[in-house]
């Protein structure tokens, strides 16, 4: 008896072992084809491989490709020289040189470098599977494509896919100090390892690489935007170069910041005015040193004149005279700059949301080819919701990169489940009318690729140290639906979403369904807890993580976002206000500048409005905003619920993640909302409509709750 008691343990600890996953594997799981009919069938399709490899980027989708094969098909990659019938035939008109006098060459030679395709074809009279591209990089990502084909149980007959980015720089900003933290991170320390780089190259390095180049990001910018000088002194560029001599089989370009005062630094000159000869020897000196450690360095990120950062201005000079001398002393080795647009001065009177566009607008057209103005998704900094940042639209002669944030900063960190691909949506598919309509941020970002192939988006990081990567498994769908839409700003956030969830849990509807419903509705339901119908920057003004739309310092103050007052709320942004309308091309300032047509997701952003307004809906503003906090706990629970129903359809594992996860959400959601309606409800002076329960406690209870502790502020070690 007491042998068949511990058997039966043995088996349930295997089957839990079997099924528990921590989500280190990210979407790149690779778990056996569960469907016999598709696994006979990809087995057959895939039995002998032509792949002749002369270069690190083939033979790391070589090695990609027999990892998948292995796992998801229990099938060795078996190499062949002979051409059959449902060969797999994987190469570039260079390593495959019969190739190049095929029908298919001319849409392969249409293709950008990093395009490729995937087609069923007859090939030397065989029917075979063919993964062609221009480049070897186009191969790899043809690769990852193929075998997502398989993890996601499509059909590989007739393939006839045809793809190519449509922005040519996709890249990720660290935000990672030198001392192993993370400004803005919730997922443990930096993944950089510092102090045993160069020599020891942490094996997680090369997974961070895979995972990016599987959805084409291209390009790493390692350290913190507010920079340490340090980070280019010669004995921290060969610690860069350790990392890029990982990534570089996978196509990820190493970038970093340059911070603006280094020439004064590290460098012993007594200024770093950009027009001073001295000065731009010194940057020309340094990118030629920084190349020579490695070659195809990508270039400089720079944050200058904000948040107290040095800059031109310093000197009396512009942004564009100061981009413009580091563009000069990385063109010649084909780098570039990422010069960022999120400026704004910190004084009172000044509405922030107009500087940004203030400052660039009238620089358009002076900067270098190789310069990018990199402007956040809209013009205050990362809130939940945002209108597009005006100078999409306002700088027709010069590139911009889009910068969105992927890390959860205002967003509950890595404690909620906010999907943000309906976030970076929304602002992509806004229009701006630069060109008439359809002048969408999305066509405005890839309509550079017209005039000098010029276009890039970034995307500031969530990955960190922890063993899922993100903090919240959830986080993860936030970093791939970066990277999809990096590749194609014109998919949709529910298709990207719907990809994940059969990559990261599983291809039965049963799962992908509830999943994908919770994912949808996360970041609307984060929006009405924290800051419904356009308020913004009401969080805990140091974490930004929790409440505190009371804060009020001579620096700093909530105040000035939502100008609460006992008759109305919101900013008066219109013609009559701080026309920050104005910046917005016609019909969008119209629309935003009256209230009547103002979308009301904007609606105190733009406008300050009574509290017995009566909305669309025909509740008042008061009744209305109350309606939203609550709505937005309500679709927490309802998210709570949906997961409750996987339990058992799901490696236990995860699912007590993102349960317990839900919970901390839940309370947290709950908080914003007493808090908020408690405060507010002290200037408007209204009951909360019947039929909402009140808030459990006083507004002072709620003042006195710490906020949570976040240790990623200190950039001190660094100073
Ligand atoms: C703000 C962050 C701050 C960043 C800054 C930036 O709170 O930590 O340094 O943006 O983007 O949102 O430069």
């Amino acid at each position: 008896m007491k042998k068949i008691v511990v058997l039966l343990f043995l088996i349930v600890c295997c089957v839990n072992l079997i099924y528990s996953e921590n989500g280190y594997d990210l979407w790149l799981r690779y778990k056996k084809v569960d469907n016999p009919f598709l696994y006979s069938s990809y087995r057959e399709k895939n039995h002998h491989v032509i792949f002749p490899c002369s270069s690190d980027k083939l033979l790391a989708a070589k090695n990609e490709l027999r990892n998948g094969f292995l796992g998801l098909l229990d099938l060795q990659l078996t190499e062949t020289e002979v051409i059959e019938n449902n060969t797999l035939v994987v190469g570039t008109p260079k390593t495959i040189p019969a190739f190049q006098h095929q029908p298919f060459i001319q849409d392969i030679n249409k293709l950008n470098d990093d395009g490729f395709v995937i087609r069923s074809l007859n090939f030397q009279g065989k029917q075979v599977t063919g993964i062609i591209a221009k480049t070897d990089i186009g191969i790899l990502y043809g690769v990852f494509r193929y075998l997502r084909l398989m993890q996601m149980h499509s059909s590989i007959e007739r393939l006839a896919i045809t793809e190519e980015p449509s922005l040519k720089y996709r890249v990720l900003n660290h935000w990672d100090n030198l001392n192993g933290t993370i400004e803005r991170g919730y997922a443990g320390s930096s993944l950089w390892d510092w102090e045993r780089l160069p020599t020891y190259k942490d094996k997680r390095y090369t997974d961070y690489a895979r995972a990016n180049a599987s959805i084409g990001i291209n390009g790493s910018i390692l350290n913190n935007v507010n920079a340490s000088a340090k980070s280019l002194r010669a004995d921290w560029l060969v610690k860069a170069a350790g990392l890029a001599d990982v990534f570089r089989p996978y196509g990820i370009k190493v970038y970093l910041t340059a911070k603006f005062s280094a020439p004064k630094e590290i460098g012993g000159l007594d200024t770093a005015d950009p027009l001073d000869p001295k000065v731009k020897q010194w940057w020309k000196d340094k990118v030629k040193e920084i190349y020579a450690l490695i070659p195809d360095f990508g270039g400089f990120l720079v944050k200058a004149n904000s948040e107290g950062q040095p800059g031109p201005q310093d000197y009396g000079r512009t942004h564009a005279d100061g981009a413009n001398m580091l563009a000069d002393a990385l063109e010649p080795f084909g780098g570039i700059v990422f010069w960022r647009a999120f400026v704004y001065q910190n004084e009172r009177h000044v509405d922030r949301v107009v500087t940004g566009y203030n400052e660039f607008k009238p620089l358009d057209g002076t900067f270098r080819r190789n310069v990018f103005v990199q402007p956040k998704n809209g013009p205050i900094d990362f809130q939940p919701r945002e209108p597009f940042h005006p100078l999409f639209g306002a700088m027709p002669n010069t590139p911009l990169a889009m910068e969105f944030q992927i890390t959860q900063e205002n967003l509950g960190h890595a404690g909620h489940l906010v999907y943000l691909g309906t976030l970076y949506e929304e602002t992509l598919q806004s229009d701006t009318y630069e060109n008439g309509t359809g002048s969408t941020v999305s066509r405005i970002l890839q309509n550079y690729n017209k005039t000098y192939g010029m276009s890039a988006i970034a995307g500031v990081s969530n990955i960190g140290s922890d063993l899922n990567w993100t903090g919240h498994l959830f986080g993860q769908a936030n970093w791939y639906a970066f990277g999809r839409l990096a590749w194609n700003p014109d998919l949709s956030s529910k298709d990207i979403a719907k990809e994940w969830v059969r990559l990261t849990f599983s291809n039965k509807e049963e799962i992908i369904d509830p999943i994908l419903n919770m994912m949808l509705m996360s970041r609307e339901a984060a929006v009405n807890y924290m800051m419904p119908l356009g308020i913004n920057h009401i969080m805990n003004f140091d974490t930004h993580n929790g409440p505190e739309p009371w804060h009020d310092d001579p620096v700093w103050t909530a105040f000035d976002y939502h100008k609460v007052t006992k008759d109305s709320i919101g900013v008066d942004r219109t013609i009559n206000g701080s026309n920050a309308v104005s910046q917005y091309r016609s019909p969008v300032k119209e629309e935003f500048n009256d209230i009547q047509k103002c979308p009301s997701i904007y609606l105190l952003w733009f406008h300050r409005v009574p509290w017995n307004y009566k909305m669309p809906s025909g509740q008042t503003l008061w009744n209305e905003l109350v309606a939203h906090y609550y709505k937005g706990v309500d679709e927490v629970e309802q998210m709570q619920n949906i997961w409750n129903r996987l339990k058992g359809k799901i490696d236990n594992e995860r699912f007590e993640h993102v349960s317990s996860l839900l919970k901390l959400q839940k309370g947290e959601a709950a908080w914003w909302r007493d808090a908020c309606v408690l405060f507010f409800q002290q200037y408007s002076g209204l009951p909360i409509p019947e039929g909402y329960s009140h808030p459990e406690h006083s507004l002072e209870y709620y003042k006195q709750i710490p906020f949570p502790y976040n240790w990623d502020q200190t950039n001190f070690f660094e100073k």
